[in-house]
């Protein structure tokens, strides 16, 4: 290969120093978009210049990123979705090497400091050695099925080495409040339950199915045998036969059919910190969306299995839930100044606020942002901690995390109650912001990524297992990076050096996708269930002038369909970008309306700076592409049930949704237009286009080429035109896709599986990763805790 390179190099040393020239011009950084610009570009006017199917053309179509000072060059090339390698030349004398991730990124810190980076004596942070001796995905495509690759790779493993006891001595160890569970003293060994098990399979076997466990209880006892196994005779009889084919045969199939039955879980502490946690009137404030939602939405899904799965096994206890959040005393009229707020639509769960104190201890009244919340975390969460454990009298079954602030709570609180840890980002910062690492310094003041990309480090090391909504999230696709993925190496100049963050490849991340709220959200033609009520409020909503009425625009032809997007008022959303597409667009302003829910239409009613900047190139915009006539802005609206019949009206009107954001790492707004029927268009950039399959259930559209985007609805309004049932397809498809895979009903079931099959192994062997865990305690004593603290001096 080496040799095939240095006779393509010969062959075309010109050609590739032309195009070394030309990245050199955009340098000192390219990114993935501007290389591939650059490349095509300089193909098209050299059409022979590297031949498809050559080394050097694969290099550099392959490359993700470089990094060169005019003579030096660096790439890095990603063969596949996590797999990286570095290559270095200089132009001069065209001789390409391999280079060390750590030769890389000391290249940009050096672009990036000059030559006081030499000097400097850099952190190197590198989790690589820990995970030496553990099992490791092999084929991209198994990415985010960790659990199913666990099982079989660690069954055998299990079963070979006499692990069958320690599956028996992991159903010896379930008890609640006192009571034990599955088996007891009696069934000690492996040989025990081996010997014994045939015996309750024969007597009950003999018996009416539906007997109930209660008049069986005391027989399985003397064998043995616990509550746990079966409401009834015919569950009971069930599990058992589980676990007699295990031990007979060991399969991975019936090891997590019988873990996933085994009653374990009986409370889930749910770590929400920032923003505005609560149940109405919330959406729209700072900090405060889509992760919400989610986690409402979640607990409803896991205490409805946790309580399914209980009974099923003969348990009549019912789960908790809480979800920890922060106590805001400014609650803005929502109720989270509250310290305690039962969850509407569960039997028992709730939302419990623990403040933030000052360094007297003062509980601190004011709505802190994200990006500044670190210095209270600490306490927030040994506060949490004696909560949690007086209000569950012991420790919770699994502690789950949310976004970088809750995850980071979840990892200090599994470190001391020595709890199951799931980790959840919703929304990683790290990729949303171009080259946020080379410039933290400059965006520290207001973005503090120096503590929050190491806190997102910290809880995706500490954590039991990761669960993301898309396998985007985790390695992204052929072009584009995934989130989890932007963490394996990355430097801060001046700050430290990552070599080895996380490995996409790690059996711990897991996709399990949320869904829309089936109450709220569900398909125009389900005409039983609509609110029609509510319609009259819409048509003022969208095209009537009311005096008072915060709003901008009134589209003047009712009868077009409804161009429709709803999303925080941030610049990553992207809404402005879509108000530009639509009004640079003659055709499209003719054939339809645009209607924008977002922010605040008075700027000086904004949140915080960025929105209010939105807000203004927003008027702006109307103005310069006159869009009184055609468009309608109206502020954040926060009824859900309100929200769930607009879109089924806007589809019932043969509306479309669209979702332009720059990036978007999931996008409930997109499941629940989706599920209402609407046709959606929405960003290429993140998990959208893994939920949309492109022209089937919708389109995807690139945020960066709004021109096309606009042609896009364009051409597909003129469709429906000429073929009505052109609208009927895609929205059918939509339809079909969420009912298929985006659905609360199945993230409950995984989910509830997914923590007891990680629990068992982690109990069973060495999962639970004791070296990492000091490392990481180190790294965040030594490091991270200062720069908080320093953050703290600053304010
Ligand atoms: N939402 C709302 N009113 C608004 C804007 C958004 O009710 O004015 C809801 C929307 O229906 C969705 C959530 O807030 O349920 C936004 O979630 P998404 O994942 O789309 O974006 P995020 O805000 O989390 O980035
Ligand atoms: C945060 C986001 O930015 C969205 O993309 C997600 O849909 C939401 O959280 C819920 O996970």
């Amino acid at each position: 290969m080496r040799s095939q390179l240095r006779a393509e190099l010969q062959a075309h040393r010109d050609e590739v120093r032309g195009l070394l020239d030309r990245f050199g011009r955009r340098g000192p950084f390219l990114l993935r978009a501007a290389l591939q610009d650059v490349l095509q570009e300089y193909l098209q006017e050299n059409p022979s210049s590297l031949p498809q199917g050559s080394l050097l053309y694969s290099l550099f179509q392959q490359c993700q990123e470089a990094a060169t000072d005019g003579d030096r060059f660096y790439f890095a090339r990603r063969p596949a979705p996590g797999r990286w390698r570095y290559h270095r030349c200089r132009i001069a004398s065209l001789d390409f090497e391999d280079a060390t991730v750590s030769d890389y990124l000391a290249f940009k810190e050096r672009l990036v400091q000059g030559r006081d980076s030499d000097d400097a004596w850099p952190l190197e942070i590198d989790l690589g050695p820990f995970h030496r001796e553990f099992p490791r995905l092999q084929e991209s495509r198994s990415i985010g099925q960790g659990v199913a690759f666990l099982n079989r790779r660690l069954c055998g493993r299990l079963f070979g080495d006499g692990g069958t006891q320690q599956l028996i001595d992991f159903l010896r160890v379930h008890n609640f409040r006192g009571r034990q569970l599955m088996l007891n003293g009696r069934l000690e060994t492996q040989s025990d339950v081996q010997h014994t098990i045939r015996k309750p399979e024969r007597i009950l076997a003999g018996l009416p199915p539906q007997m109930p466990w209660s008049a069986i209880e005391s027989s399985m006892r003397d064998l043995g045998f616990e509550c746990g196994w079966g409401k009834d005779v015919a569950r009971t009889l069930d599990t058992l036969r589980l676990l007699s084919d295990i031990l007979e045969a060991p399969d991975p199939d019936n090891l997590e059919r019988l873990l996933a039955r085994v009653p374990m879980i009986f409370n889930i502490v749910i770590l929400s910190p920032h923003g505005f946690f609560g149940q109405s009137g919330v959406l729209g404030l700072p900090d405060t969306g889509g992760q919400v939602v989610y986690i409402l939405d979640q607990t409803r899904a896991l205490e409805k299995e946790m309580s399914k799965r209980l009974h099923e096994q003969g348990l009549d206890v019912e789960p908790q839930i809480l979800v920890v959040t922060r106590l805001l005393p400014e609650a803005r009229g929502t109720t989270c100044d509250q310290p305690r707020e039962p969850i509407a639509g569960t039997r028992n769960a709730q939302i419990i606020r623990v403040p933030f104190r000052d360094e007297s201890g003062a509980v601190i009244p004011h709505w802190i942002s994200r990006f500044e919340i670190w210095p209270y975390l600490e306490g927030f969460a040994r506060e949490a901690e004696g909560v949690i454990l007086s209000e569950l009298q012991g420790t919770p079954g699994i502690l789950i995390g949310n976004y970088s602030d809750g995850n980071l709570v979840a990892s200090l609180l599994s470190r001391r109650l020595k709890v199951t840890q799931c980790t959840i980002a919703h929304a990683l910062e790290k990729p949303k912001y171009e080259m946020s690492d080379l410039k933290w310094r400059d965006l520290d003041e207001h973005y503090h990524f120096s503590c929050q990309f190491t806190a997102d480090l910290i809880a995706m090391n500490t954590s039991d297992f990761i669960i993301t909504s898309t396998h985007q999230e985790i390695a992204g696709n052929e072009d584009c990076l995934g989130q989890y993925e932007s963490y394996r190496s990355f430097t801060m100049p001046g700050l430290y050096r990552v070599v080895d963050g996380i490995d996409v490849y790690d059996p711990k991340f897991n996709v399990v996708s949320p869904g829309a709220d089936p109450d709220i959200y569900f398909s125009y033609a389900d005409s039983g269930r609509r609110r029609t009520d509510l319609h009259a409020g819409f048509g003022t909503l969208v095209f009537e002038d009311p005096d008072g009425h915060d709003h901008r625009g009134a589209p003047v032809h009712r009868d077009r369909p409804l161009i429709f997007t709803m999303a925080r008022l941030d610049r990553i959303k992207n809404l402005t970008g879509l108000v530009d597409w639509y009004g640079a667009h003659p055709e499209l302003r003719k054939q339809a309306n645009l209607f924008v829910i977002g922010g605040h239409v008075d700027p000086t009613r904004c949140q915080d700076a960025e929105e209010r900047q939105q807000a203004e190139r927003m008027h702006e915009l109307f103005d310069t592409h006159r869009l009184d006539d055609c468009a309608r802005w109206v502020p954040a609206q926060s009824d859900r049930v309100v929200n769930g019949e607009l879109y089924r009206w806007i589809a019932d009107r043969r509306g479309v949704f669209v979702q332009p954001a720059l990036f978007e790492a999931y996008g409930l707004t997109i499941i629940e237009a989706m599920v209402s029927g609407l046709p959606v268009f929405a960003t290429c950039h993140g998990g959208p286009s893994e939920i949309i399959e492109d022209s089937v259930s919708g389109f995807s559209i690139d945020p960066h080429h709004g021109e096309q985007a606009a042609e896009r609805m364009a051409r597909f309004f003129a469709d429906c035109e000429a073929d009505p049932a052109h609208w009927t397809r895609i929205s059918e498809g939509a339809m079909r896709r969420v009912q298929e895979r985006y659905t609360w009903e199945l993230y409950g079931s995984r989910m509830m599986t997914l923590a007891r099959v990680y629990g068992f192994w982690k109990y069973v062997t060495n999962l639970e990763r004791k070296e990492t865990r000091r490392y990481i305690n180190m790294f965040y004593g030594l490091q991270y805790r200062p720069w908080v603290a320093a953050m703290r001096d600053e304010d």
